[in-house]
């Protein structure tokens, strides 16, 4: 039967329910043999993103497998750097590699302009991916939040402090935020793209605002998530598309984040129950197991899913989902448990 609001859409909305809808960050990955199995044809992972088909396909692999209550395009954050001409390419055990890291504040300057239409495989693995589902499951476009890309951009590839980008914005405050404000509107017109071509839901994620203090994470981040959140909000095309933030572990409570006007926020792990209660109503939340313990036994995995259920049971608006995202070393029939005892509690 053709459900036409999905729960997912429900909970986004604040509404209560009984029982959450249920999605995983980065639920389409390594940790499936079935994801592997195609990710072997490709040397470069962009190569494969670039290939709108192969994007479809990994996108309903977790769909298939756990029946989860919402997708998540099959792409990446370093799309947009890579379309900026900062060359990314993904080398095995390293990552991420630009070839032409910023390095300079002219080469800020010197940037060429955003062309959303360079990114035209994305959209088309949203429509595919959109035909393809089921009208039930929604769909989740998504970009990386303009801090996050900026500190790959600068670094040049993943760190674990990325001291490189922090020595540079200690130097180049200005040229910082010049390359903050190309990104923001490089991640509008990009968003905007991929709602058009079919994508239900929005989620930004700051994977690095962890390596911020709380007052460069206000002036470095947050600002400029909220530019980008009420440019979307004000254009036709994007307004009523609900909008979920991720931060990784950022230095700053819920209200905080609440006050950049997203819609849902994706809590870390290490939110404290104080803050998880004021954030209760003013939006919707999503979270927050700690992937590692779908490391541990089937026990441990519903005595710590039930802790979360339980806090959340009266929350309006409560999704489903883990604190980050899958790791490789998780066992798929691990997600399959836990999907399951969510659906039964
Ligand atoms: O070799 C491989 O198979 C590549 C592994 C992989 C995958 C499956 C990468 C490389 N990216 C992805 C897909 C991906 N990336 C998705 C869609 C899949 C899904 O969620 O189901 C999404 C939403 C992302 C987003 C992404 N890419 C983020 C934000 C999410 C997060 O986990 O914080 C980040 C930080 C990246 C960068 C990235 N992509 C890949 C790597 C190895 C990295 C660097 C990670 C790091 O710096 O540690």
């Amino acid at each position: 039967m053709i459900n036409s609001n999905p729960l997912f859409l429900k909970a986004l909305k604040r509404e209560q329910l009984s029982t959450p809808p249920i999605w995983y960050m980065r639920q389409a990955g390594r940790y499936m043999p079935e994801y592997r199995k195609i990710r072997s044809k490709f040397k470069n992972f962009l190569d494969m993103c670039k290939d709108p088909e192969v994007c479809c396909e990994l996108a309903l692999q977790p769909i298939e497998a756990f029946s989860l209550d919402a997708a998540i395009l099959f792409s990446d954050i370093l799309t947009i750097p890579d379309a900026l001409g900062l060359k990314v390419k993904f080398v095995e055990k390293e990552g991420p590699i630009f070839e032409n890291p910023i390095k300079s504040v002219d080469d800020v300057n010197n940037l060429i302009p955003f062309d959303p239409e360079k990114l035209s495989y994305v959209y088309k693995a949203v429509t595919n991916i959109k035909n393809a589902l089921p009208s039930y499951i929604p769909l989740i476009g998504f970009c990386g939040s303009p801090w996050t890309l900026a500190a790959y951009s600068i670094e040049g590839r993943s760190s674990k402090s990325f001291d490189k980008t922090i020595k540079f914005i200690m130097n180049n405050m200005d040229g910082a935020h010049l390359l903050l404000s190309r990104l923001t509107d490089a991640c509008f017109l990009y968003l905007r793209k991929q709602v058009q071509a079919g994508a239900d839901v929005i989620q930004i994620f700051d994977s690095w605002a962890n390596i911020l203090d709380n007052k460069q994470l206000n002036n470095l981040s947050l600002n400029y998530i909220k530019s980008l959140i009420i440019a979307l909000k004000q254009d036709p095309v994007t307004s009523k598309t609900p909008i979920i933030l991720f931060a990784r572990e950022p230095s700053c409570d819920s209200k905080t984040l609440i006050e950049t006007s997203a819609d849902c926020i994706s809590l870390y792990w290490s939110m404290n129950d104080f803050d998880i209660d004021i954030a209760r109503g003013k939006t919707a939340l999503q979270g927050n197991l700690d992937p590692k313990i779908l490391l541990e036994s089937e026990e441990v995995i519903k005595n710590e899913a039930y802790k979360i259920l339980d806090r959340f049971k009266d929350f309006p608006g409560y999704i489903f989902n883990l604190g980050h995202g899958l790791t490789p070393d998780i066992n798929p029939e691990k997600v399959k448990y836990l999907t399951e005892i969510v659906r039964e509690f």
